[in-house]
C-alpha cells in the first residue's frame, strides 16, 4: 500500500509544487545511518529536556532511529534523526561535567538509579562515536516556505508515521503543516527549522517509509459540517475527525485503533 504513493503523480494531479530543501533544515544528501537495534546512546528525555538519559536503539528507519529510554516503560518510545543534536555517545554526559539522570517515570525506586545504571552499561553495546554525525545541518536564514507548497512530514500524534503534507498557512517563523487527506486532525504548527519535515522525496532517498495520503477530502470551511458526505474508510479511522471541539479531535486519548507492527517494532 504504502509503496504505491507516486509523489510525481500527485504533485501533477493536484497541480502544487514541492517546497525546495533549501526551507529546510535538513541536510541535501541524507544523513547515513549506521547504527543496530540493541545499541545504547545518551539521550535528552524528551518529556524532560534538561534530563540526559541512556536510550536504547529499538527500531531503524530510514534516517530516523526509534529510541527507548533504559529505565522506562516501552510505551514511551521516540523517533530522533542519527543526525539529531539530541544524541550522543556514551560517556559525552560525563565529560562535559554532567551526570546521567533516570527517564521521567523511572520504573524502579530512584535509590536504585546508580545500581540500575552500573548494570545497564555493563557489557552494553555502545554507539560507536564515528556513526554520530558531528553537527546538525545549519537552518535555513529565513521562513521562506510558502502556503500551498508540499513536503513530507512526521505526524507528531503518530511519530513512526512521515507522510505528505501540505503548508496550510505561515505565521512568522512558524509553518502549519496539514496533512493531506486528513481534514486537520493531525495538523500541527512548527518553527520552519523543525527537523520533523522534509523535502518530497526524503522517504525515498532515506528508505523510511511514506504513508499515502488520506482518503478524507478536506471541504471549504463555510461547507464543512459534521455530516458533510466524504469518502470514508471506517477500517483505517472509526473515530469522526469532524464534530469534536478543536484540540481533541483525531483519535480519543488512550485508545490506539491501529497496532503498531512493522520494522520499526521489536
Ligand atoms: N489510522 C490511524 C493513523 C492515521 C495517521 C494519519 N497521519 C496523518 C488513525 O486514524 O489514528
Amino acid at each position: 500500500q504504502a509503496g504505491h504513493f507516486s509523489w510525481e503523480k500527485y504533485l501533477k494531479e493536484t497541480g502544487a509544487t514541492a517546497a525546495p530543501s533549501s526551507c529546510f533544515k535538513q541536510s541535501p544528501t541524507p544523513p547515513l545511518n549506521e547504527f543496530k537495534v540493541g545499541m545504547k546512546l545518551e539521550a535528552q528525555d524528551p518529556r524532560n529536556t534538561t534530563s540526559t538519559c541512556i536510550a536504547t536503539v529499538v527500531g531503524l528507519t530510514g534516517s530516523r532511529l526509534r529510541l527507548r529510554l533504559d529505565g522506562s516503560d516501552n510505551k514511551n518510545d521516540f523517533w530522533r534523526l542519527v543526525d539529531s543534536s539530541e544524541i550522543q555517545p556514551i560517556g559525552s554526559c560525563e565529560k562535559s561535567g554532567g551526570m546521567l539522570q533516570p527517564p521521567l517515570g523511572f520504573r524502579l525506586n530512584a535509590s536504585s538509579w546508580p545500581m540500575f545504571l552500573l548494570k545497564t552499561l555493563n557489557g552494553a553495546e555502545m554507539a560507536p562515536s564515528r556513526i554520530f554525525h558531528k553537527q546538525e545541518p545549519p537552518a535555513p536564514e529565513q521562513n521562506s516556505f510558502q502556503v500551498g507548497m508540499k513536503l513530507e512530514a512526521v505526524d507528531r500524534k503518530n511519530p513512526h508515521f512521515i507522510c505528505p503534507a501540505t503548508v496550510g498557512a505561515l505565521r512568522g517563523v512558524e509553518v502549519l503543516v496539514t496533512f493531506d487527506g486528513w481534514r486537520g486532525a493531525f495538523d500541527y504548527y512548527c518553527r520552519y527549522d523543525s527537523r520533523d519535515i522534509f523535502p518530497v522525496g526524503w522517504c525515498s532517498l532515506t528508505g523510511d517509509n511514506l504513508q499515502p495520503p488520506g482518503t478524507k477530502a478536506v471541504l471549504p470551511k463555510s461547507l464543512g459540517t459534521p455530516t458533510e458526505g466524504s469518502v470514508e474508510t471506517p477500517a483505517m479511522n472509526p473515530t469522526p475527525t469532524v464534530g469534536r471541539p478543536p484540540g481533541q479531535r483525531g483519535r480519543k486519548p488512550g485508545r490506539r485503533k491501529t497496532k503498531i507492527t512493522g520494522p520499526w517494532s521489536q
